[in-house]
């Protein structure tokens, strides 16, 4: 071969081999910039990140509506009264309505744009006494014999304060719990005989309210609402009571799970009792989430955030049927279980790894908190 043409030989292979190395890197750092895409500024939302799977709820009052109200705004799509729209919150007197409790939460719901749940309108608990006394002041779930003026008596006021405060709520409040934990803890009953509601009026009292519910506001999502309803001691006698009330046609769209678990509980038990639930044709909605443990160490915490996890990852896989998740408060500084440590936010309101792991359920919450924190 001629020296030249050699040498020509010899720079085209260096080119072509110049290219297909720079090819070759081009396309692998596009790869790896695909994989590993910068990580967004600042803190995750929580409301953004399960937009596609359910609402993202918490449980607020009058005071954490302002202490914890950054977290509120970045967080959250939908908000529960802890305590201001349960009867003794808007009934205390009969007759007196007061909304202006409730209101300041419900309209920073509606201003912000967020779903408002209206919790609740009938239960035994926060229920003023009057509700179940006669013209005399007697209580008739204490007499041996309960008249049909007695029972009509009751059943108009359960009726008036079910429509004076759907009406109020119609178009704000999106999902009422309706009725809050009818179901007996005691395995011989299905409803608890120890409510007043129960006592006076019978089973009846489920379809009552239930039905005017659905009179008053047509639009509104009507849940009935219980603890431990996940466990096997309670799943089936709730069933029993959902199907009766459907099987006569009573109105009733979802049930609420309320879900005031603790780390090792059974995530298993959960799954089957949604999915006996989603048979019923029932929207699912957990409604006042929180994992406790008592156990704040390092370790403890990471068991705590596991847990939350895995328990996230199933509520993504039946986002067909549950459409929101709310969680009972949002920072250990404000808690109904304050040595439970139960919620996503510690005391100083600073993110918890429970809270880092529901951020990315496929991988772990250290890895979750590096990707958005450069840690
Ligand atoms: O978190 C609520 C707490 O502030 C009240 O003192 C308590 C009174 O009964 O109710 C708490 O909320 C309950 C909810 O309304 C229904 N399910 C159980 C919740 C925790 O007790």
């Amino acid at each position: 071969m001629p020296k030249n043409k050699g040498k020509l030989v010899c720079m085209v292979v260096v080119f072509v081999l110049a290219l297909t190395l720079s090819v070759g890197c081009f396309t692998r750092s596009n790869a790896e910039a695909d994989d590993q895409p910068a990580p967004p500024p600042g803190m995750p939302s929580l409301k953004e990140i399960y937009k596609d799977y359910f609402e993202i709820g918490a449980a607020v009052n009058l005071s954490t509506i302002n202490t914890h109200r950054s977290l509120i705004d970045l967080h959250f799509s939908s908000l529960t009264a802890e305590n201001e729209m349960k009867p003794e919150g808007l009934q205390r007197t009969e007759g007196r309505f007061s909304f202006q409790i409730a209101d300041r939460i419900v309209n920073l719901a509606v201003d912000q744009g967020l779903k408002m749940r209206g919790h609740t309108l009938v239960w035994h608990a926060q229920t003023p006494g009057w509700f179940f006394q006669d013209k005399n002041g007697n209580r008739i779930d204490q007499k041996a014999v309960i008249t049909e003026e007695d029972r009509q008596l009751v059943r108009e006021r359960l009726e008036s304060h079910i429509e004076n405060v759907m009406q109020y709520y119609a178009g704000k409040v999106y999902a009422w719990d309706v009725v809050n934990e009818a179901i007996s803890d005691d395995g011989r009953y299905i409803l608890r005989q120890d409510s007043p509601w129960f006592r006076i009026l019978g089973e009846e009292f489920l379809e009552i309210a239930f039905r005017k519910a659905h009179e008053v506001d047509p639009d509104a999502k009507l849940f009935y609402n219980d603890y431990n309803i996940e466990r096997p001691y309670k799943l089936n006698r709730t069933i029993q009571m959902l199907q009766s009330l459907l099987d006569k046609g009573v109105p009733i769209h979802g049930v609420g799970i309320q879900g005031h678990w603790s780390v090792g509980d059974s995530l298993a038990e959960v799954e089957q009792a949604i999915k006996k639930y989603a048979e019923l044709g029932l929207e699912i909605h957990i409604t006042e989430l929180d994992i406790g443990t008592r156990d704040i160490s390092a370790q403890g915490l990471a068991r705590q955030a596991e847990y939350y996890r895995q328990a996230f990852a199933l509520f993504k896989k039946y986002s067909d049927v549950i459409t929101s998740v709310t969680l009972w408060g949002i920072s250990d500084a404000a808690t109904w279980r304050p040595n439970d440590n139960p919620l996503l936010f510690d005391k100083n309101r600073e993110p918890k790894p429970a809270f880092w792991a529901i951020v990315d359920t496929d991988k772990s919450w250290e890895e979750n908190k590096a990707y958005y924190l450069g840690e």
